[in-house]
């Protein structure tokens, strides 16, 4: 059994050497790549004596000590380390090493992804190509010279400005590259291959002239054109909204198939993965051409967030991947709709990070101890990260705001820092004390606030009682209160606010208290008439609300807030449901509001497609003590019925206005009218109706968007099994060699609530597009199985079985994608007896698998505890 380490932030010192320069040679050949480093070494520590390298799964060659070449007696090798003596403040160390691309499926350090050469060292990659101190506080000038052969690798790219190319003998050629601004070894890249490309320009503010690619495999170029569009709004985004300039002459991208993440911000560099770059109106949804257009905003941003300014250490993850998700959100919100992007975010935040912050491997933002820290790019430190970040930013607004950042660009250029620098930098421009504040980096778990209020007719005065209950964290430890903005609102008869007027609370903005305290009770003056509450406005706050007073109606029709809007939906929605649980009849009053939110004219359609979607399985089955997904998915169908037999004439005749077979714009307009038409489409389609199942098959050969047809697919496979083989086998035909839409066809059959669905993904396996070792066809095929609830928690255990033997299976090639296909397994503690026996004796066996990666095991363990 391997042993498995725990690492504590309380542990961190800093290096005793650093690298200053660092220049490496890459021989790049079939079988293996040989790596020349050179480092220039520099001592930090006086006393150090001995310089420890990290390195793993390196074949050693030479070592020379300032042009002394050293034999075995004169350093000391581990199995992921390389000590040598030394005893000097400076020190040039050159290294020989070979490593082999081909057998690397982790996906980690230097690998293949089809026939292209590409690197992915954040956050311990760098190790595994050449021994090297890495970690992010050591930032280093990088020179990198790659040699391959011409033919095989015409493009050769790495990081910084292109200083020269040369052919040389045998068919090969070099390229050299130099990165002016030091790094730490986390960003460095290199890219080598045979690869297509797409070119553009983009002028600084400053007046300086950026040469911008897109590489891709040949035949894609023009499914590029809208990532490029993308980097230039965020290139120019970033200098209107925050001042921030673009420092290299060149920014490459390029897409490769097998990667383990979305994206990777390499300095002047970024590798993605081709799902987020790859787009064109045949084989892209609308949701994958708004994930292209914010996740290649999120890496161009990183350049100041994360990489002129890194991480101390990678316990403060946070602070450069909060600070960054919260500037693409706010991106989107510009480049787009400012509500439908919020709400797009809240629901993510809630079906994802407060289902993990609710379960065993929650963790807080900064968390203060791992044992694998790929197990820590969670919703955690990216989502709740930048809810954390955009509560500072509702605290000191827009413009405070813009200084606070502006000052932190100026103190940290150039440095590692953590958390506590960004606070100082906020601080400063605070109208209130973050001191409390803090307790957000440190605490894990879900607050909820309890709100009550009391209308005094006779003072004209309302009562607003809020009682914050901090949940315990997975220690069983109690924590503290936290301080928070909440944007909350008095409403008259007619929508209008009340000015809140108070002297029992800071009011940080107009309509923004500051809570701090566990409870508050708080009078507000001159409210003539009982207010209906409108709380956490715009989710000011990422807390859930507890309130038995709001009247969700009025709120659906009134509010002037369109996440209060969207909310109390949502609420009423979730409450019906759970009545339907326990057996009540479908509740009246829900069913009219809805039809009224249906039928308003004057709603656009995005956002009406948002109000009307119903709360999802994950979130019922989250409110459950114990999870009984049967009873959820029943109640859930049942009012898809009871809604759709309602308003039958009125979404058909709705649909029909909305379907326009030519339309396949990619503008907010017509998104919007897919989204809703695809709504309307969901609704009737669980009816049951003949009639509507041949217009859901007409819909899927007419439609010229993939939006349009993957629904019609999707609700095919699940209404109407008879016509969704022909048109399953036609979408096979139509895009089997396109493996970014093979992606969708397996995850369509995968998240099928029919019966069977295990025994078809088991087969699919074998189907000529399906390959274990591309990570993203794993999550299309097996990770949408692990989120498809009806079929991972049938009563027969067999999901459950199947997704462990997957996990190990995985496991044993791509430890990252087995882990997280493990969190699958994170409501363990809140099934049935019955189902917690069958899940149990899983997670055991997976557990007890000898060889198991650190990633799984950390995983498993904590929710076995
Ligand atoms: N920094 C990247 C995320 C990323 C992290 C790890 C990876 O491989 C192990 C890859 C990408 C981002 O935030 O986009
Ligand atoms: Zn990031």
């Amino acid at each position: 059994m391997q042993e498995h380490k725990t690492i504590y932030y309380k542990d961190y010192l800093p290096s005793d050497y650093t690298v200053v320069n660092c220049s490496l040679e890459f021989i790049i050949e079939e079988s293996s790549t040989r790596v020349e480093n050179i480092m220039e070494i520099r001592r930090q520590n006086p006393s150090a004596k001995e310089l420890r390298l990290d390195g793993e799964k390196l074949d050693l060659e030479l070592i020379w000590v300032n042009d002394v070449l050293l034999d075995e007696t004169m350093y000391t090798k581990e199995e992921n380390a390389l000590l040598i003596p030394l005893d000097t403040d400076e020190a040039r160390i050159r290294i020989i090493n070979r490593i082999y691309p081909d057998e690397n499926t982790e996906l980690e350090g230097l690998y293949r992804s089809g026939g292209i050469w590409c690197t992915q060292n954040e956050p311990e990659g760098f190790r595994r190509i050449t021994y090297f101190i890495d970690r992010p506080d050591v930032m280093t000038k990088f020179t990198t010279k790659i040699i391959a052969s011409k033919e095989r690798c015409p493009v050769l790219l790495s990081n910084g400005n292109l200083r020269g190319t040369a052919t040389l003998d045998n068919g090969k050629h070099l390229a050299l590259w130099e990165d002016p601004i030091p790094k730490p070894s986390y960003l460095f890249a290199l890219v080598a291959g045979d690869l297509g490309s797409i070119t553009d320009t983009f002028t600084t503010m400053s007046g300086k002239k950026v040469d911008l690619a897109i590489y891709c495999d040949r035949g894609n170029e023009d499914k590029c054109h809208h990532a490029m569009r993308s980097l230039k709004k965020s290139m120019e985004w970033d200098e209107y909204t925050y001042g921030r300039e673009y420092d290299l002459e060149i920014y490459n991208i390029v897409a490769v198939d097998s990667f383990n993440m979305g994206a990777m911000e390499n300095k002047g560099l970024n590798i993605f993965n081709s799902h987020y770059v790859l787009a064109d109106e045949d084989t892209a949804t609308d949701a994958d051409f708004m994930g292209i257009e914010s996740v290649i905003a999120h890496e161009y941003f990183h350049n100041w967030t994360g990489n002129r300014i890194t991480c101390r250490n990678w316990f403060e993850l946070t602070l450069k991947e909060g600070l960054t998700v919260f500037r693409d959100q706010c991106f989107s919100a510009d480049m787009n709709s400012e509500l439908t992007q919020r709400l797009d975010d809240v629901r993510a935040l809630r079906e994802r990070q407060f289902v993990e912050d609710a379960g065993p491997t929650a963790h807080p933002i900064k968390p203060d101890h791992y044992m694998e820290i790929n197990n820590f790019y969670t919703a955690t430190v990216y989502e709740k990260g930048a809810e954390v970040i955009r509560m500072m930013y509702t605290v000191l607004g827009r413009e405070k705001f813009r200084e606070a950042t502006d000052s932190y660009f100026e103190w940290y250029d150039g440095k590692a820092v953590g958390t506590e620098e960004f606070l100082k930098a906020m601080q400063s421009q605070s109208p209130v004390d973050l001191s409390q504040f803090k307790r957000w980096y440190s605490q894990e778990r879900t607050p909820v606030l309890n709100v009550s209020s009391q209308y005094r007719p006779e003072s004209a005065e309302l009562v607003l009682k809020i009682n914050q209950i901090i949940p315990n964290n997975t220690k069983n430890h109690e924590q503290l209160p936290y301080a928070m903005p909440f944007r909350i609102a008095l409403l008259a008869e007619d929508g209008s606010e009340y000015p809140l007027k108070s002297d029992d609370v800071t009011l940080v903005h107009r309509d923004v208290v500051w809570l701090e305290k566990s409870v508050h009770e708080i009078v507000f003056k001159d409210i003539s008439s009982a207010p209906r509450l409108s709380l956490n406005r715009g989710f000011s706050a990422p807390v859930i609300i507890e309130c038995d007073e709001l009247d969700y109606p009025f709120l659906m029709a009134n509010d002037r807030d369109g996440f209060v809007r969207y909310e109390a939906a949502h609420q009423f929605g979730i409450e019906t449901l759970e009545a339907m649980m326990n057996g009540a009849e479908v509740n009246e009053h829900y069913i009219e509001s809805y039809g009224a939110i249906l039928c308003d004219g004057s709603i656009e359609a995005m956002f009406k497609s948002q109000i009307l979607e119903l709360p999802t399985l994950t979130t019922l089955m989250q409110r459950q003590a114990v999870i009984d997904v049967d009873v959820i998915f029943n109640a859930h169908e049942k009012l898809k019925q009871v809604l759709a037999r309602r308003y039958f004439s009125e979404m058909l005749s709705m649909l029909e206005g909305l379907y326009n077979p030519s339309n396949a714009h990619i503008d907010g307009v017509s998104m919007g009218k897919r989204a809703l038409k695809n709504r309307l489409l969901g609704l009737l389609m669980s009816a049951g109706d003949e009639s509507v199942n041949a217009l859901c098959l007409s819909h899927y050969h007419e439609s010229l968007s993939m939006s349009e047809r993957l629904t019609a697919l999707d609700l095919l496979e699940n209404y109407a099994p008879d016509l969704a083989s022909g048109a399953l086998d036609d979408f096979y035909r139509r895009y089997q060699d396109q493996t970014l839409v093979m992606n969708k066809y397996f995850a369509v059959c995968a998240s099928s609530r029919r019966e069977g669905t295990m025994e078809r993904v088991a087969a699919l396996q074998e189907n000529s597009a399906y390959d274990v070792k591309v990570p993203n066809l794993v999550r299309s095929l097996i990770g949408s199985f692990a989120r498809n609830p009806v079929a991972f928690y049938h009563r027969s255990g067999t999901g459950f079985r199947f997704v462990a033997e997957k996990v190990i299976e995985i496991d044993a090639i791509n430890p990252q994608i087995a882990s997280g296909l493990a969190g699958a397994f994170k409501n363990y503690p809140k099934l049935s007896h019955e189902q917690k026996a069958q899940m149990g004796i899983e997670l055991e066996r997976i557990k007890n698998h000898p060889d198991l990666s650190n990633n799984v095991y950390e995983i498993v363990s904590k929710i076995l505890e």
